[in-house]
Formats: C-alpha cells, sequence, structure tokens
C-alpha cells in the first residue's frame, strides 16, 4: 500500500456539527509511553448504528492532566482515521524490506500462522521469539492474552529492557522499588533540578507544576549536555558530556561530606552504609570531577551548596540519564542524594524517576505463567534483537512482532535490518501502521487504536489507575491484540478456558487492591481514573520505610554484592568517549545523542503528515566550533558515521549542543528520511551496567558534508 493512496477515513474533524446527531464523551485514557499518562475525553457521534470520534481532549478534572493534552495526543484523530491505516490482514509479495504486500482474509492469515508456528514449535518452541514494547502502555493489550499465548507455547522470552531496565535496576537497589516523589507536589517545591529529562517535550504536565513552582520563586536548574527546550527555560543549564551523571553526583556528594552539609539524623535513622559511600566520595573532588565532566568546578560546588541550602529540593530525574554504559550505577548515586540531604522529608522533595512501582499489578493474572507448565525458555533481550536474530544458538525461526518497531528503533540498526531480512525467518506484525518493521514482515495483522478497544493503565509519572473505554468500532477488520492472540490460540488449538477470556475480565482482574480500597474496574470505567488510596500529601520517604531488604535507603547492597556487582554505586565511564576510548575518538571524536524530538512519541506520529512538518527533517545539532572545524554552515546536509554506519542529516548550528556533542533529535521511520536511514544506524547494542539495557547515547560518531569522502577540515 502506498501513503497517500487512500482518502483519509471519515471521522475526525471532517464531520461537521449538525444539531440532531447524538453526541456522548467517553473516558478514555492515553496509551502512549509517557510518565504523564493522561486521562482524556473523546466525543462521539452516533450515526445510526455507525460511531465517529469528532474530537478528543484531556479530562479537566483529572489533576496530572487538567484538561491539556499535548500536541502529538490532540492529533490522535488523525493517527486513528490516518488513510495509511492498515485495515485487512497483509501477506507479502515483495522481497522483505521492499514493502509490497497484498490483502488477505483473516482465515487465510491465521491459517498459515498456525501452520507455521506450529511446524517449528513441534521442533523447537524456544525458536520462536515475541518482541513488544510499549506501542501501548496498556495492561490488557500489551502483556495479557499475548504472554498467555507465548507461554503456552513455551517460545523464547524477551528481556524488556529497551528502555528503563538500568535506571529500574538503580533505584531497586538504593531505594528498593520504582517509588519516588508524587508529581502533584512539585509546584511546592523550592528548587528542581531537571536531571537528563526534558520535561518540556516529554513530561509536559510535569513541567507545568513547576512553572506553578517557579512563579511562587522556586529555582529551576537543567542538568543536560543538550539545551533542550526545558535547559532552555530553566535559570541554569549544566552541560556535561552524555554518561558522566555517576561522577557528578560523586562530586556534589564530596563537597556536602566535606561541608557536613548532611541531615545526620536522616542518616542515621533510615540509611545503610554511609560510612563506605563517604569513602568513595573522598575520591571526586571537584577537581577531578569537572575533567571527567567538562564542566567547571565551580559549578559543583554551587550546586551542592543550593542542594542543601534550598529546601525542599526536588530531583526530576528521567530515563535520558541512563542510556550509558554506567547508567545503572548513575540513578543509583543520584538517587543516594536526598537521604543524604534529608529532602525526603518535605513531600515537595526527594526524587522522582518512576512511580510504576507503586501499583500492584496483578501479573499473575493477565498473564498466567503456570502455562509455562514448569518449563523455562531462555531469555533474549531485545536491546540486542540484531545479535539475537543473527547469531542466537539455536537460531530464531519466528518473530511476532506487536506494540513496537524494532526496525527503526532499536540500536545498530543495520544488524536489526539484516535480521530481520532473513529468508529463513518467519515474521508476523501487529500493526497500525506499515512501519519500518511491517515492511519485513511475512504477514501484518492489523490492530485497533486506543480508541477502538477496552484497556486499563498504570501511570510511570502519577499516582492514579485509568480506565479506558472504547470510543468506535474497530475501524476496517482490524481487530485488538488481544483478540488476535485469541483467534491464534484456537487455530494452534490451544483450548484452556484462559484463551477466551473477555477484555473486560482481563481489565478486572489487572490490579491488586492498594491500601484499604479495593481495585473496582467497573468503578474505574464509569469514573475513567482514581488515585491510589495512598495518604495526601504523600511523602514516600519521609520517615524511610524504604522497601529494600534493609528498609532503609541502601548506599550498598548486599543483593548486588550477591549478584557479584560492587555493593557501592561508583562513576562508570562511558564505553565511547574522549577518556574512556582515545583510540576511538582519535577517529571518531564527537559524541552523539538521539532523544526524542518533541512531536513524536518514539517512532509514532512520524508518519502523521501534521507532526512531521512541524518537526521539518532529520536534522543534527552541533555547536559552531565543531561545526567551522569540519567546514559545515547551518543548512548543509552532513553524514554522521562510525564502523557501525551512517546517516544523512541538515545541519543546525548552534549552541545548543555543546562542544563534543551532536544531537540528532528522534526517532524517525527510516523510511520517511531521505537516505532511509536513522540514528539507530550508528548506536550500539552494548548494554548498561546494570538491567541490561540499550546505550543509545553512548556513542561516538564523526561527520562530514554528504558526499566527501572525508571530514573537510577547514584552516579557519
Ligand atoms: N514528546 C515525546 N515524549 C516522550 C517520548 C517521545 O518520544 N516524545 N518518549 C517517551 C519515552 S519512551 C520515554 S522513556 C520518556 C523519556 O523521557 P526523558 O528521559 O525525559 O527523555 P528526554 O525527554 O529525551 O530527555 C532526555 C534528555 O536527556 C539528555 N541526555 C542525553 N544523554 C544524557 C546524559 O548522559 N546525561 C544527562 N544528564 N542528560 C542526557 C537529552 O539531551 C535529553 O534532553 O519520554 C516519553 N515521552
Ligand atoms: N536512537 C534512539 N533510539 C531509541 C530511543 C532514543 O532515545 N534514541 N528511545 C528508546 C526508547 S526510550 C524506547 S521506549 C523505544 C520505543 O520503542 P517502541 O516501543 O517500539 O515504540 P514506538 O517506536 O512508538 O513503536 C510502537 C509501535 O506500536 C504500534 N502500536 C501502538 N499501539 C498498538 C496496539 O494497540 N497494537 C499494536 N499491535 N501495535 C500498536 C505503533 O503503531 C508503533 O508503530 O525506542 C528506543 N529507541
Ligand atoms: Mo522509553
Amino acid at each position: 500500500m502506498n501513503p497517500g493512496e487512500r482518502e483519509p477515513l471519515a471521522g475526525g474533524d471532517a464531520a461537521a456539527r449538525q444539531p440532531d446527531i447524538p453526541r456522548e464523551i467517553v473516558q478514555a485514557a492515553c496509551p502512549h509511553d509517557c510518565p504523564d499518562t493522561c486521562a482524556m475525553q473523546v466525543t462521539v457521534e452516533r450515526h445510526g448504528e455507525r460511531r465517529i470520534a469528532i474530537k478528543i481532549a484531556g479530562d479537566p478534572h483529572h489533576p496530572p492532566t487538567g484538561g491539556a493534552l499535548c500536541t502529538k495526543v490532540s492529533r490522535y484523530l488523525e493517527r486513528t482515521y490516518h488513510a495509511d491505516r492498515v485495515l485487512t490482514p497483509l501477506r507479502r509479495i515483495g522481497r522483505k524490506g521492499a514493502g509490497r504486500f497484498e490483502p488477505v482474509s483473516w482465515d487465510r492469515a491465521l491459517d498459515e500462522i498456525a501452520q507455521r508456528l506450529g511446524a517449528i514449535a513441534s521442533r523447537n518452541p524456544e525458536a520462536i521469539l515475541p518482541y513488544s514494547y510499549a506501542g501501548t502502555m496498556g495492561l490488557v493489550q500489551g502483556e495479557s492474552m499475548a504472554q498467555r499465548f507465548f507461554n503456552k507455547l513455551g517460545a523464547s522470552r524477551l528481556d524488556r529492557t529497551i528502555c528503563s531496565e538500568a535506571g529500574s535496576q538503580g533505584l531497586r537497589h538504593t531505594l528498593g522499588a520504582s517509588v519516588g516523589m508524587d508529581m502533584e507536589q512539585f509546584e511546592n517545591s523550592r528548587q528542581i533540578i531537571f536531571w537528563g529529562t526534558n520535561a518540556v517535550g516529554s513530561n509536559l504536565h510535569l513541567w507545568s507544576r513547576a512553572q506553578e513552582a517557579k512563579r511562587r520563586g522556586a529555582r529551576l536548574i537543567a542538568i543536560d549536555p543538550y539545551r533542550s527546550l526545558t535547559a532552555e527555560r530553566c535559570h541554569e543549564h549544566i552541560a556535561p558530556l552524555p554518561g558522566t551523571d555517576g561522577a557528578l553526583a560523586f562530586g556534589i556528594m564530596h563537597v556536602l561530606i566535606r561541608e557536613g552539609w548532611l541531615d545526620r539524623d536522616y542518616i542515621e535513622r533510615y540509611t545503610l552504609g554511609f560510612a563506605a559511600l563517604a569513602e568513595r566520595a573522598l575520591a571526586y573532588d571537584p577537581e577531578r570531577v569537572a575533567h571527567i565532566c567538562g564542566i567547571g568546578a565551580g559549578t559543583i560546588e554551587r550546586l551542592a551548596h543550593d542542594y542543601w541550602q534550598i529546601r525542599p529540593t526536588a530531583i526530576r530525574l528521567n530515563y535520558g540519564i541512563q542510556r550509558t554504559r554506567g547508567g545503572g550505577n548513575a540513578v543509583r548515586a543520584i538517587a543516594c542524594l536526598p537521604a543524604l540531604a534529608g529532602h525526603w522529608r518535605d513531600p515537595a522533595g526527594g526524587l522522582l524517576l518512576s512511580s510504576s512501582g507503586t501499583f500492584q499489578v496483578n501479573h499473575e493474572a493477565l498473564e498466567r505463567p503456570d502455562l509455562l507448565a514448569g518449563r523455562t525458555p531462555r531469555t533474549l533481550n531485545m536491546s540486542a534483537i540484531g545479535d539475537a536474530l543473527l547469531h542466537a544458538a539455536p537460531a530464531v525461526e519466528a518473530v511476532i512482532v506487536y506494540n513496537s518497531n524494532p526496525v527503526a528503533v532499536a540500536p545498530q540498526s543495520g544488524e536489526v535490518a539484516r535480521g530481520f531480512a532473513r529468508d529463513d525467518l518467519f515474521t508476523v506484525v501487529l500493526e497500525h501502521f506499515q512501519t519500518d518493521t511491517a515492511d519485513y514482515a511475512d504477514i501484518v495483522l492489523p490492530a485497533t487504536t486506543q480508541l477502538e478497544h477496552v484497556d486499563v493503565h498504570l501511570s510511570y509519572g502519577h499516582l492514579y489507575q485509568l480506565a479506558n473505554n472504547p470510543a468506535i468500532a474497530p475501524l476496517g477488520e482490524s481487530l485488538p491484540n488481544t483478540e488476535i492472540f485469541r483467534r491464534l490460540a484456537q487455530s494452534m488449538g490451544f483450548d484452556d478456558p484462559c484463551f477466551v477470556e473477555t477484555d473486560e475480565s482481563l481489565a478486572a482482574s489487572a490490579f491488586h487492591s492498594c491500601g484499604a480500597s479495593p481495585y473496582d474496574w467497573e468503578r474505574l470505567r464509569r469514573d475513567g481514573w482514581q488515585r491510589l488510596d495512598l495518604p495526601q500529601p504523600y511523602a514516600p520517604f519521609a520517615e524511610g520505610k524504604f522497601p529494600t531488604p534493609s528498609g532503609r535507603c541502601e548506599f550498598t547492597s548486599e543483593r548486588l554484592a550477591a549478584q557479584g556487582h560492587d555493593p557501592l554505586p561508583d562513576f562508570i565511564a562511558p564505553f565511547e568517549s574522549m577518556q574512556s576510548s582515545p583510540e576511538l575518538a582519535a577517529r571518531f571524536p564527537l559524541a552523539i545523542i538521539s532523544p526524542p524530538a518533541r512531536n513524536f512519541l518514539n517512532s509514532s506520529f512520524v508518519n502523521v503528515v501534521s507532526l512531521r512538518d512541524t518537526e521539518g527533517e532529520p536534522h543534527l545539532e552541533l555547536h559552531p566550533q565543531d561545526a567551522a572545524a569540519r567546514g559545515i554552515v547551518e543548512g548543509d546536509r552532513v553524514e554522521v558515521f562510525n564502523d557501525r554506519g551512517s546517516f544523512m542529516l541538515r545541519a543546525r548550528v548552534s549552541e545548543k549542543a555543546r562542544p563534543g556533542v551532536v544531537v540528532a533529535l528522534s526517532i524517525w521511520w527510516k523510511k520517511l528520511a531521505a537516505d532511509g536511514k536513522n540514528a539507530n544506524e550508528v548506536t550500539s547494542q552494548r548494554l548498561t551496567d546494570l538491567g541490561g539495557g540499550a546505550t543509545f547515547y553512548d556513542c561516538l560518531v564523526e561527520v562530514r558534508m554528504a558526499g566527501s569522502g572525508t571530514a573537510r577540515v577547514s584552516s579557519a
């Protein structure tokens, strides 16, 4: 199917108001991978049997959402009714990657899949691999029926590490779980440190709270190698080299300890391992840290001073911090700070990386691990899917992709595409659109969007459960992921009753009760959202109560020691940097980071024309010094390259990028870029210190004018 071949499907703003058409408002939830998880209201018109969504808005009553949706999700109707929606099952007729398909019936598609998977499973079910991530964050359309299917099959398991695993492990081994401050408290903070997060782009509703804090006199600081939209709007921007945040945290600790700026009572009562941590911090004097981070020693002194003096201080950490080799340890080191200074005592002080651990998800009920029946299939890491497809033994013979677009988003994309291009690999992709990954499928199956199915959500940025009621019927022949897996199960002859459970029933079993109030799906779906039963105001660690084995904030972790890790956090230098790999840096002297573009959600929305037009074309931001050294000026077409690959973009020269670091806002669909490539051509499949996470921002490259054989060195 060629993009633009069809007219947009009826719906959206095209439907002009006629007074006699009945309307209703459907309570929904944003499904996207974003900490804000907004409550939404969808206005639907009823035209006889047919329901058409005509408007989408933020729920004004839901405190985190406050009636506002981001630009992207305001366009959700445009996405749902997009002319390029995949609306029937498709079967590949061209070579893998070419994107040529023909429609087939559901029966034919399911028969072919069942036959292929059945044959592979009869030899070795571990040769089948699911590949999924957070295209939807819904607990029902995510890993419920899908996981049951793979458990029953005994397929290889997927370690879902691509985004947050390093940081989650860092939190787990320091605070005990992914638990932190209530985002609704940020407006009461006196100082907010945005550490490795572009909240304006990726956490808009927390940013609004920070704006309120600013109006009340709070100081805002950004720690980011790039002058992001957020850094631009803070009082101070500190720009360390990528992957050096662990050192910076130790520099702050060094000054706090040297000056005695410590909440000794809090440390005594609620922490473990202070003496050992203090000894380690001794080695990180500001001069040394300044050299590692590429910032001034005075900046570190002042940061520590203000961190102690200005109370309460909140640290908003986000996952941008942990996409380098030492990401897990960096999160550990930073997570020690609020306990040292006693900021947890105040609800508006402390730290927030993720709140997801506050929710009690009933994974057993949803995913039914008992269907494994005692088998423990191997686990393959999604952050090294290229290697897995090319080199795993026994070989992966079939991949079922849903809620993800690995050919665009996974690191070292050349290897990923080579893996998916294998002629002996059978690939099924459940999708809304003909993505870069869908182009490699043998069979594409049409999935419903959030407007067309039921779901239930937690949030990793606030403290509310949310319900998503379907607003309209599935478009074309599309089906919810759950229904696709139900039908696949039936085609495979899986007759366990759990394969006929409805989405409603799944939603009703998604959570354990929290606190005194039982989880009540019927009430949730009626009201749309429900705050967890937690004290108001919520200060999770004001009196310790860390969910660690010791019940304390663990500066030293026995659990990590038992796994063969350093029990204390430390600074772990990037795999690729001027300081840690000088030989590599001689050939590839620039560090590249590729954080999310504001108008995309990972690779979702890149095909929504109005949003893509706002982002323009893929561009590379370079500091004037780095540009001049290569004879590059604003608007030049440049090529970024290293030993793993290359891709092309338009140069933007400004001081937003710090010297030595170039920035390519992402994640573009490869096929919507002029050269058919994106930033993941150059990223590597190496993994983080903890959790086996991806290291997207640990990457050295060189940049040259497109078409030139070598970097053009100017005499200026
Ligand atoms: N608009 C939009 N929102 C999104 C997403 C999206 O694609 N678009 N993606 C969603 C997803 S999946 C996630 S995980 C979250 C991510 O949310 P965040 O982790 O907040 O991600 P970013 O907004 O990219 O912010 C990361 C920032 O970290 C900076 N950075 C890169 N490397 C380093 C480093 O080594 N140290 C420090 N201190 N900073 C560094 C980048 O320049 C960038 O400005 O956002 C979610 N929200
Ligand atoms: N270079 C670089 N690469 C990165 C990152 C980066 O910052 N830089 N960020 C990384 C991060 S943090 C993440 S989380 C990953 C994200 O990677 P992914 O989780 O793969 O996210 P998306 O690219 O948004 O792709 C999700 C796909 O799921 C589909 N989808 C949505 N809802 C449904 C549904 O209900 N059913 C089905 N079947 N499909 C659905 C969408 O159409 C979309 O194509 O990318 C990572 N890759
Ligand atoms: Mo992510």
